[in-house]
C-alpha cells in the first residue's frame, strides 16, 4: 500500500495513492458505508498507532463518480469515515500536485457528502468551494457536568459543531489539556441532553474561540476538538465554514469578505463566502500543505498490530 503524508497547517493528511481496498464503482456515499463496514482495518492500519497517531487524517484515493472531477476521495480518522476535511482536501491537492497529476487551476474533487472544487494557485496554495453551510441554532444553552452552563451555537460546515464564543479555557497552545478536557465534558453534554444535528447526526466536533495572537494576521484564534478525542492542529476548514455560517447569520460578516482564522498554532485560513438561498452559504476556504512524507506499507501476518492498535473501530463487526 502506497501512502504520500502532508500537513496543512501543522494538521497531518496520509493519502493512500496505490494498494488500497476495492470498493466497487457507484456514489461515493455508497462506497463510504462499504469502507465502513468490510474495510475497517484499513482505516485503522492508517490511522492508528504504530503506524499513525491520534491526530492523524487518512484519505482514500478513489475513481469519481460524479463526472468533471480529477479523482474521488473518502476521508477518515481515528475512529470513523469522515463526512468532509477541508485540510485534508487542501492536503490531497498538494499530492496531486507533487506526483505531477494535476498543475495550478481548478479541479472537481468527488466526496461522500458531493463534489468540491479546489483551486491550486502558482505559489500552492489551495481554495476549497465547501458544502453549503448553515447555523440551525443559536445560544443553545447547555448545562455542562462538572463545566458549568455554556452557551454555543449549532452549524453544519460539512461536519457538525458546537461553536462556543464566551465560555472555556483561554484559547491559547498552553492550555491544551483544560482546552481538550473542556471540549470533552461539552461533547458528552451535547449528546446525554439530546442535542444533534437537523439531520439527527452527532454534534461531534466542539469549537472554542478567542482573541487571535497578532490582530495583524488573524481575526480569531480557534480551538476544534474532533471526534477522536485530538484536537486540530490547521484552523478546521469544516468549522472555518460553520463559523462563516454564524457569522453571516449574524449580519457580522459581508459576503466577498475575508475572514482569517488561526488555529491553536497560529497558522491561518482565510475564509468567505457566497450567499445561498434559505440563510445558507457557500464558504471558499484557503491555506497551504506541504508534502512531508511517502511511504510503503508492509503488512506482515506475524505482525499482530498490522492493522493498528484499535481502540475505537468504526464499526465493531467489520474486519
Ligand atoms: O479541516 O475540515 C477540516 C478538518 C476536519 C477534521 C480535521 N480537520
Amino acid at each position: 500500500m502506497k501512502i504520500i503524508d502532508s500537513h496543512t497547517g501543522g494538521e497531518p493528511t496520509r493519502i493512500v495513492i496505490d494498494g488500497g481496498p476495492d470498493l466497487g464503482g457507484g456514489p461515493l456515499a455508497d462506497r463510504v458505508r462499504r469502507f465502513r463496514d468490510e474495510h475497517d482495518r484499513i482505516r485503522s492500519a492508517v490511522c492508528n498507532e504504530p503506524r499513525g497517531h491520534d491526530a492523524m487524517v487518512g484519505g482514500l484515493l478513489c475513481e469519481p463518480h460524479a463526472p468533471d472531477c480529477v479523482c474521488g476521495v473518502i476521508f477518515f480518522n481515528n475512529v470513523a469515515p469522515l463526512g468532509m476535511c477541508v485540510h485534508g482536501t487542501i492536503g490531497l491537492v498538494a499530492t496531486l500536485a507533487h506526483l505531477g497529476r494535476i498543475g495550478p487551476g481548478e479541479w472537481g474533487i468527488d466526496t461522500p457528502v458531493g463534489v468540491v472544487r479546489a483551486t491550486l494557485d502558482e505559489g500552492g496554495r489551495v481554495t476549497v468551494a465547501n458544502v453549503p453551510s448553515y447555523r440551525t441554532e443559536k445560544d443553545v444553552l447547555l448545562s455542562v457536568p462538572h463545566v458549568g452552563e455554556v452557551r454555543g451555537d449549532v452549524a453544519w460546515g460539512g461536519n457538525w459543531f458546537f461553536l462556543i464564543e464566551d465560555s472555556g479555557p483561554p484559547v491559547n497552545f498552553g492550555n491544551l489539556e483544560q482546552l481538550t478536557w473542556f471540549g470533552g465534558c461539552v461533547r458528552e453534554a451535547l449528546r446525554t441532553e439530546g442535542f444533534t444535528g437537523d439531520d439527527g447526526s452527532e454534534i461531534d466536533h466542539v469549537e472554542i474561540f478567542g482573541p487571535p495572537g497578532d490582530p495583524a494576521v488573524a481575526d480569531g484564534r480557534n480551538f476544534v476538538l474532533c471526534p477522536g478525542g485530538a484536537y486540530d492542529r490547521s484552523p478546521c476548514g469544516t468549522g472555518t465554514s460553520a463559523k462563516l455560517a454564524c457569522l453571516a447569520a449574524d449580519g457580522k460578516l459581508a459576503p466577498g469578505e475575508v475572514w482569517r482564522q488561526a488555529g491553536i498554532l497560529d497558522s491561518v485560513f482565510e475564509g468567505s463566502y457566497t450567499p445561498l438561498e434559505g440563510g445558507r452559504i457557500l464558504p471558499s476556504i484557503s491555506g497551504r500543505a506541504w508534502v512531508n512524507g511517502e511511504s510503503n506499507y508492509v503488512f506482515n501476518e506475524s505482525d499482530p498490530f498490522r492493522y493498528g492498535i484499535r481502540t475505537q473501530p468504526s464499526n465493531p463487526d467489520a474486519s
